[in-house]
């Protein structure tokens, strides 16, 4: 039996500016892991495959308008240099899917993921037609640029990576992953400036306080999240004991 050295989740991101990285993704939960070796990051720099005298990774558009575009030629180059890297390709651009969790538990169950960021107005539509590239935006806003996007979508998959949350709750128990949003939080002084922390909370009694998280996650997601109640809801009546996303 070959004992194959698991290779871990790797990201590649694939950006003009490559000092915004590690960035947040060195500190804290993902920094620690990533110190530890629980996941590892590569980074690109575009500019490195542009082929002129003076390293030019964008242009002027066709048609005319404001900001400048992306060369399909370089963008190209720098895509062949990752094509042989296990996982997807995903162009951050706000015209992409939706990120969410189930998006990000898929790619936490892959080998890794290169992530391109764009900047400027955008890339060459000819590159991402003949390129095997998967959109994905991280919200309706927009950004100027795909990295703080990229950075977003790292954080949220190295978090479920195994090893990387320790003794914290296990991602099962949490929003988006219930279907959910969370349930409010309370922590001592028991009084704080007259306001008091629910008495459910000291009884000590742990179904009732399971009980009331719930209905509070319940009351707080009908209230704020129409589109993610109607589909716990829907769940629910099936009898389903997963809520958030489906794939
Ligand atoms: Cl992925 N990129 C940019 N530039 N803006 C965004 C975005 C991505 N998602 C939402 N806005």
């Amino acid at each position: 039996m070959g004992a194959e050295a698991a290779e871990i989740w790797r990201a590649t991101v694939l950006t003009v500016f490559p000092e915004m990285f590690p960035g947040p993704l060195g500190m804290s939960l993902a920094g620690r892991g990533l110190e530890r070796g629980l996941w590892a990051m590569d980074v690109l720099d575009i500019r490195d495959f542009a082929r002129d005298k003076h390293r030019s990774v964008d242009d002027e558009p066709f048609g005319g308008g404001p900001g400048m575009v992306m060369r399909a030629d370089v963008v190209d180059a720098a895509l062949a240099s990752v094509e042989d890297r296990p996982g997807p390709v995903v162009y951050l651009t706000p015209r992409g899917r939706a990120l969410d969790q189930a998006l990000v538990r898929r790619l936490a169950e892959g080998p890794g993921v290169s992530l391109l960021c764009g900047r400027y107005e955008g890339i060459d539509q000819r590159v991402l037609d003949a390129r095997d590239v998967e959109e994905v935006s991280v919200g309706d806003y927009v950004l100027s640029g795909g990295e703080p996007a990229a950075i977003a979508l790292i954080d949220a998959v190295v978090r479920l990576l195994p090893g990387i949350m320790g003794n914290e709750e296990s991602p099962a128990e949490e929003s988006f992953e219930t279907g959910l949003l969370e349930h409010p939080h309370y922590t001592r002084p028991a009084d704080w400036q007259g306001r008091l922390v629910p008495e459910v909370l000291t009884s000590g009694h742990h179904e009732m306080v399971r009980r009331w998280r719930l209905g509070e996650a319940e009351r707080i997601t009908e209230q704020r999240r129409p589109d993610l109640w109607a589909r716990y809801v829907k769940r629910k009546g099936r009898g389903e004991d997963r809520g958030g996303q489906e794939e």
